[in-house]
């Protein structure tokens, strides 16, 4: 019997754990993407990344999408900078649910990406983060995932109680 009250051979019966997508506009936003990339590792979350473009590959961002439920994904995180279609362009293609981080890529220091991103008109939801936010988009991938897995639940349960303890230690040694 392990912690979630199943038996080892009940456990191996339940489905694998869905996969999360992270893909990004261009390969210059993967070093923005490092923190995402880290979040999931640590939560043993399996992940595939891929450079798709909604402007320079729409053929293939589509494609994937259309295909990403049927492929085993649970959630899909969208980064892109600029004019940044990406996220919607995926989610028009697919009902598992969209994260779209907006990329600090230009002069406009990533506000353009920030409203092209959560600027979606009603029907096509996209759940977009802070600009550059791709730790967050990574927790909330986990959070949609944890709905319906105990294990991963209990492992961001205690990763905030990490993070309380974390703040508490700061606030005890602050001196002013
Ligand atoms: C977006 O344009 C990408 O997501 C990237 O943030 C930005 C610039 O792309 P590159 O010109 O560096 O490839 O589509």
């Amino acid at each position: 019997m392990i912690a979630d009250g199943l038996s080892a051979a009940a456990r191996e019966e339940l489905p694998a754990m869905k996969k999360v997508a992270v893909i990004m506009g261009s390969d210059s936003d993967l070093p923005a993407l490092q923190p995402c990339f880290e979040q999931l590792r640590a939560l043993s979350i399996p992940f595939k990344a891929h450079v798709f473009s909604a402007h320079r590959t729409p053929d293939e961002a589509t494609a994937f999408a259309l295909a990403a439920a049927d492929n085993g994904f649970g959630v899909l995180i969208a980064a892109a900078g600029k004019a940044a279609h990406l996220a919607g362009a995926l989610a028009a293609r697919t009902v598992l649910p969209v994260i779209g981080i907006p990329i600090k890529a230009s002069t406009l220091d990533g506000l353009d990406a920030l409203l092209s991103t959560v600027q979606m008109p009603a029907g096509i939801p996209v759940a977009t983060v802070a600009i550059d936010g791709a730790a967050n988009a990574a927790i909330l991938a986990a959070q949609i995932l944890a709905v319906s897995d105990a294990e991963l639940r209990q492992k961001l349960l205690t990763a905030r109680e990490t993070m309380r303890l974390s703040v508490l230690q700061k606030d005890s040694k602050l001196v002013v």
